[in-house]
């Protein structure tokens, strides 16, 4: 194999039914191409196909892949990457033919996700969506493994592994699901006793490239990677938001997470299931949308569709469009049908109008705009229930230490052997409190 310099030269295949809309044809190759490059390659030529039926030993028609090769031979390519599903039989003729490796955009997701998985957890979960998928590939005589080495589709297990039997995968396989149990169960743990804690968990959800980690870094001030490449982040990280600006006292803890990408591939559902918990046990999530995108209504419905697959109710979700400063240069064609309207000289104008409507926000999370907006939003959602509250009640009825459990404490005093707190929490609470322990108790706001 040819050792490789730079970045991987590669080609892009494409098969669509006839009836494929150019426009639909034209977003996909530019998500291919964009995958290619967050994977470290370079594509430098795309063979769009429309057919039907595909070809059962190559996919596409033999004209077209011995067009391919010809380019290859020409331009010293040494990838091709198919966008659609490859069957055992046809990978192998088609690597025979090319004679060079061939991967489907599953294994290039994979990839990309390979090169961004940092923290142990990340790994095994990346691992374990590696395995899934190539555990069916691996029948037969299986696939090539001399043609494994460093480069676009090979990174992740190893090659001993690789080299090792069905069994001794599934034994990996069933060994790191085993890790990532535990992983789970300890998640739950540490949850419940954030059940119980006032402060809301706020998830970030979204299409990869949609600008999460940017309102992350906006919001917390945190350092987080931030890219126009795809599937930036990996690792889900949480911090602390003051929403002191609206209330004093009140805050909330921000979670950043992995993207999705339409069609995203099985395997990483199966393999992200402690990634996937975190988002539908959090009490807010909000749907951050690249609105700048020509083709952000579809890419909308693709993570709704995920958020419905995992059963999160819509009265938890709040739609964040994003990207608002890119507006001016584009508008987007479906201008009414949203009331998405390009901002002017900072007047209110319709889009603005929007954001009293708490399950709609437009931000500009590099040009920190409307987050203002966007923290009313959640504040209304979650702590509307939420009153500030004095209680005096004798020292010794209650432990000091179990309030945070169901209040965020803003003051603690003791005075002639009285208990004195300023509380703010939900009325529910209050209630409980009031029946269980008495005292004397003052809602101040
Ligand atoms: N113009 C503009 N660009 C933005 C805005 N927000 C994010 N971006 C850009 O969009 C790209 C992707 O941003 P990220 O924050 O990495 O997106 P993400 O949703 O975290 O992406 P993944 O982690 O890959 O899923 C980066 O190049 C950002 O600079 C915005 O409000 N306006
Ligand atoms: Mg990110």
């Amino acid at each position: 194999m040819k050792p490789t310099e730079g970045p991987e030269k590669s080609i892009l295949v494409a098969l669509f039914d006839p009836h494929t809309r150019d426009s639909e044809i034209k977003c996909i190759l530019e998500e291919m191409e964009l995958l290619t490059r967050s994977a470290g390659g370079e594509v430098v030529a795309m063979f769009p196909q429309k057919r039907r039926p595909p070809d059962a030993r190559y996919l596409i028609g033999l004209g077209k892949v011995e067009e391919i090769k010809n380019f290859a031979c020409a331009h010293d390519v040494n990838l091709i990457i198919f966008y659609n599903h490859l069957s055992n039989v046809q990978q192998r003729n088609l690597e025979k033919f090319f004679d060079m490796k061939v991967i489907d955009r599953t294994r290039l997701i994979l990839d990309v996700f390979a090169t961004r998985a940092r923290s142990l957890e990340g790994k095994l979960q990346v691992e374990l969506a590696q395995l899934l998928y190539l555990m069916p590939r691996l029948t037969g005589k299986g696939v090539e493994l001399s043609r494994l080495g460093g480069g676009i589709g090979t990174r992740g297990p190893g090659e001993t592994k690789l080299e090792a039997d069905r069994r001794t995968i599934n034994k990996r396989i069933a060994l790191i699901k085993q890790k990532l149990e535990k992983v789970i169960r300890n998640r739950d743990i540490q949850r419940q006793s954030r059940k119980a804690n006032p402060i809301p968990v706020v998830s970030l959800v979204g299409y990869t490239s949609a600008g999460k980690s940017t309102l992350f870094r906006a919001l917390t001030g945190e350092e987080t990677d931030i890219s126009p490449l795809l599937f930036s982040t990996l690792d889900p990280v949480l911090r602390r938001v003051e929403l002191s600006e609206i209330e004093e006292g009140y805050c909330l803890l921000l979670s950043d997470t992995v993207g999705f990408i339409r069609q995203m591939p099985k395997e990483l559902f199966q393999a992200f299931q402690a990634t996937l918990e975190e988002i539908v046990q959090s009490d807010l999530i909000l749907h951050i949308i690249d609105v700048s995108d020509p083709d952000y209504l579809s890419r909308k419905e693709e993570v709704q569709a995920v958020l419905d697959h995992l059963e999160i109710p819509a009265e938890k979700i709040i739609h964040v469009y994003n990207k608002i400063d890119l507006l001016e240069k584009y508008r987007a064609p479906d201008a009414e049908s949203t009331g998405i309207m390009a901002p002017t000289n900072n007047e209110p104008t319709e889009y603005t109008k929007h954001t009293e409507d708490t399950g709609k926000i437009f931000i500009s999370a590099t040009q920190k705009q409307g987050l203002l907006e966007l923290k009313k939003a959640i504040f209304v959602k979650y702590f509307s229930t939420y009153g500030r509250y004095r209680i005096r009640i004798p020292k010794g009825l209650i432990n000091p230490d179990s309030i945070p459990h169901w209040a965020i404490v803003l003051t603690k005093s003791f005075q002639e052997g009285m208990l004195q707190i300023e509380i703010l929490c939900s009325q529910e609470n209050m209630v409980k409190f009031k029946e269980k322990y008495g005292g004397y108790v003052v809602c101040v706001k």
